[in-house]
C-alpha cells in the first residue's frame, strides 16, 4: 500500500468477482448437481477471483431474468454458468449456444416451446467467450475428466447460455467473458437409476470443486 498523509493515499486492491451460476433441480430430480457444486464454491477465492454464487430457476426466461438480475447487482468480470447433463462422463465446457428453444421435457413451469427461437431478432448463434480449450486443459492437468462439447442441446440450459451472451453482446458487456459447463450426475442420483451405471457416469461433488478451481485458473 502507498503512504501519505491523508487524503486518498489508500490504494485498493479490488478482487475480480466471478459469477457462478446453478440451475436448480428439474425433471423429476431431487437435486441438480450444478447447484450443489456453486454452492461448494461460493465464497471461495480462487487465482483473484471471487466466486459469487446464484440458484437459477429451471425456466424459460425466468432463467435469464435471474442472471440478468445478478449481473446488474455484481457487475461480475466473468460468468460461468453450469448444468446438469445426465449421461456425460466428463465435464463438458460448451462452445456455442444457439438461438432455437426446443424443449425434450417442459421446464419447471410447464412451458415446451418447439422451434421457437430464444431471441426474435437474435443472429444464428453466439461463441461462448470464455477460454474454453484452456479450462479443458487445465482440468485434465489436474486430473479431472473434461472435454470441450459442441452442444448445449435445445432446453433451457442452451436457452440461457445463448440468452446470456446476447444479454452481453446487446448491452456493450460483450468484453465479459461468459459461457456454459456441463457436469455429469452425482453418484446419489443413482439410487433411482439402479443398474443403469454403464449408462449414466457420474463424479462425486469433492472432483467436481478440483476441476472447477483448476477451470478457474485458466481465466484472465
Ligand atoms: N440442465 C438442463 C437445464 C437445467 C440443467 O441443469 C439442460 O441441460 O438444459
Amino acid at each position: 500500500m502507498k503512504g501519505g498523509s491523508g487524503g486518498n493515499s489508500a490504494v485498493q486492491y479490488t478482487m475480480k468477482k466471478l459469477l457462478i451460476t446453478g440451475f436448480q433441480p428439474f425433471g423429476g430430480e431431487t437435486v441438480n448437481p450444478a447447484l450443489e457444486l456453486v454452492k461448494q464454491l461460493a465464497g471461495k477465492s480462487i487465482n483473484g477471483y471471487e466466486v459469487i454464487a446464484r440458484e437459477i430457476p429451471v425456466v424459460r426466461y425466468e432463467a435469464l431474468d435471474a442472471v440478468r438480475a445478478a449481473v446488474d447487482e455484481i457487475s461480475p468480470d466473468a460468468i460461468i454458468i453450469v448444468g446438469q447433463a445426465g449421461g456425460r462422463p466428463d465435464i463438458t465446457v460448451e462452445r456455442i449456444g444457439i438461438n432455437i428453444d426446443d424443449f425434450r421435457i417442459p421446464d419447471n413451469k410447464g412451458n415446451q416451446p418447439v422451434d421457437e427461437p430464444v431471441a426474435k431478432d437474435g443472429p444464428i448463434a453466439y461463441w461462448a467467450t470464455l477460454p474454453i480449450k484452456k479450462m479443458v486443459a487445465n482440468m485434465k492437468a489436474a486430473g479431472v475428466s473434461a472435454s470441450v462439447s459442441n452442444s448445449a442441446g435445445t432446453y433451457v440450459c442452451n436457452h440461457l447460455l445463448y440468452g446470456v451472451l446476447h444479454l452481453l453482446a446487446t448491452a456493450g458487456k460483450a468484453h465479459i467473458p461468459a459461457g456454459f459447463v456441463h457436469i455429469p450426475y452425482l453418484p446419489e442420483q443413482m439410487a433411482v437409476r439402479k443398474g443403469l451405471e454403464s449408462q449414466y457416469p457420474t463424479m462425486g461433488v469433492e472432483t467436481l470443486v478440483k476441476g472447477f478451481t483448476a477451470m478457474i485458473e485458466a481465466l484472465d
